[in-house]
């Protein structure tokens, strides 16, 4: 009997002998990088709720998670067609990504309008890439727009709901003073010139949309708005594009602003810059904001629907300073401050003009103004369905001819015929 029992023990301590060298065997291994088309990063690394919380990434140089296992230099971008890979358009793209975002600011009766843009940037570009979108509201979203969304985007999706002191008025306004401009405005009849919530919203983007706990979690984002197209295919990664070329921001739409907006906005920008002269860099792009150095603001602007940029130089101090100098000012509210010349004016003064990026290649559409690449070639080669007729950059009321100029760059074949 003890023999029998002695023997059911050696049985029993082998079984579990077996099952530890399978269990070991199973979870080791080489490392291997992600297998071509595999998901990246793999489902289940990056946050799957609005209650994410992440540790703060320190200012400066922006510190760009590739992956593991993945070499940026074995996966060469095409950049033009006799890349090879360029007409590689089909199924899931293999390579490295970068820790990057789409991200949105909308309300849930924005659904379809926003439905509309979110197919075509998966159609163009994210349907091979599968980059997360982040959502952003002043109230929770409901559940229609997440399932509508969640349906359409190809990568994961997080709902945030904004912190209120991100979307009030801070202490300091005053706010008879506030309503006045606001009753004022309506009477001039001026562009959301009443509205509160407008300038919530512009105060959000220029403010705070980066530093939210979802947006935490990434180094670059891609700003999507309702309604917007997209009229060619993108072949390129433009995040990767961004972080090889050390770009920290980018449009593909410039105009003037409407003065009436920012009556006192440069005069804020010239107490900052004379309070804080360590943030205005050399080589900046002074030059596509003023045309007498600095002393009066020309109201060029880049259009901040559409943007590409990195998050961590909105994060930095230089940038922090800048907003919290403005907002001191109160002109979000007691004129009608716009997020696109508060982004422009800062990546003009606190970047290196060759920090900034043209995507000529990004056609794009936002009511009212279109950018359809110059030149029927590389329309062509994008398969663009914009009307070049329509492209608004070398008209009159576009800079992208100043932004050209300050950068020494040559502009398109075929732009002067597009003059008017
Ligand atoms: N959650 C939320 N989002 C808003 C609100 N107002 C505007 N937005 C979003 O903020 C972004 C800019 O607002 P828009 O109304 O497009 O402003 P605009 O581009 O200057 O003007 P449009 O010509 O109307 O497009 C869009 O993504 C809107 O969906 C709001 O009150 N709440
Ligand atoms: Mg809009």
């Amino acid at each position: 009997m003890a023999t029998g029992s002695a023997r059911y023990v050696r049985y029993i301590l082998f079984a579990f002998f077996i099952i530890a060298v399978l269990y070991f065997v199973s979870n080791s291994g080489p490392v291997v990088p992600y297998p071509q088309g595999a998901d990246f990063p793999p489902k289940g690394t990056t946050p799957q709720s609005d209650a994410v919380t992440s540790p703060k990434k320190e200012d400066g140089p922006s510190t760009v998670n590739y992956g593991p296992g993945l070499d940026p230099k074995e996966y060469p971008m095409a950049m033009t067609p006799n890349d090879p890979g360029w007409n590689d358009l089909s199924g899931i793209k293999s390579g490295p990504r970068v820790n990057a975002t789409f991200v949105t600011l909308a309300r849930n009766s924005d659904i379809w309008e926003i439905a509309r843009s979110i197919r075509q940037v998966e159609d163009r570009f994210n349907r091979r890439y599968n980059y997360d979108w982040v959502f952003l509201n002043d109230k929770p979203f409901d559940a229609t727009f997440k399932k509508v969304t969640s349906s359409l985007v190809s990568g994961k999706t997080h709902y945030g709901e904004i912190p209120k002191e991100h979307w009030s008025f801070p202490p300091h306004i005053d706010q008879e003073r506030a309503k006045k401009v606001r009753e004022d405005m309506a009477q001039r009849k001026i562009i959301y010139g009443d509205s509160i919530s407008y300038r919530h919203m512009c105060r959000f983007e220029s403010g705070f949309f980066f530093r939210q706990e979802l947006m935490m979690n990434y180094d670059y984002y891609w700003r999507v708005e309702p309604s917007v197209e997209l009229f060619c295919d993108v072949h390129y990664d433009p995040f990767r594009f961004m972080h090889e070329n050390n770009k920290k921001y980018s449009f593909v739409l410039s105009l003037y602003e409407y003065v009436e907006t920012i009556p006192t906005l440069w005069d804020s920008v010239k107490k900052f810059m004379k309070n804080h002269p360590e943030h205005i860099v050399e080589n900046n792009s002074m030059g596509f904001l003023s045309d007498d150095g600095g002393e009066s603001y020309n109201h060029c602007h880049f259009w901040s629907n559409f943007e590409i940029g990195n998050l961590n130089w909105l994060r930095s101090q230089a940038y922090l300073d800048f907003f919290e100098s403005l907002d001191q000012d109160g002109g979000f509210f007691y004129e009608r401050w716009g997020d696109a010349p508060v982004h422009s004016i800062a990546a003009g003064l606190m970047l290196k003009k060759d920090e900034i990026h043209f995507f000529n290649d990004i056609a794009y559409y936002h009511v009212p103004f279109t950018h359809c690449p110059t030149g029927d070639k590389v329309r062509q080669e994008l398969k663009c369905h914009c009307n070049p007729k329509d492209n608004f950059d070398w008209k009159g009321y576009s800079c992208t001819s100043r932004y050209f100029e300050i950068n020494g760059l040559e502009k398109p074949e075929g732009w002067e015929n597009q003059q008017d």
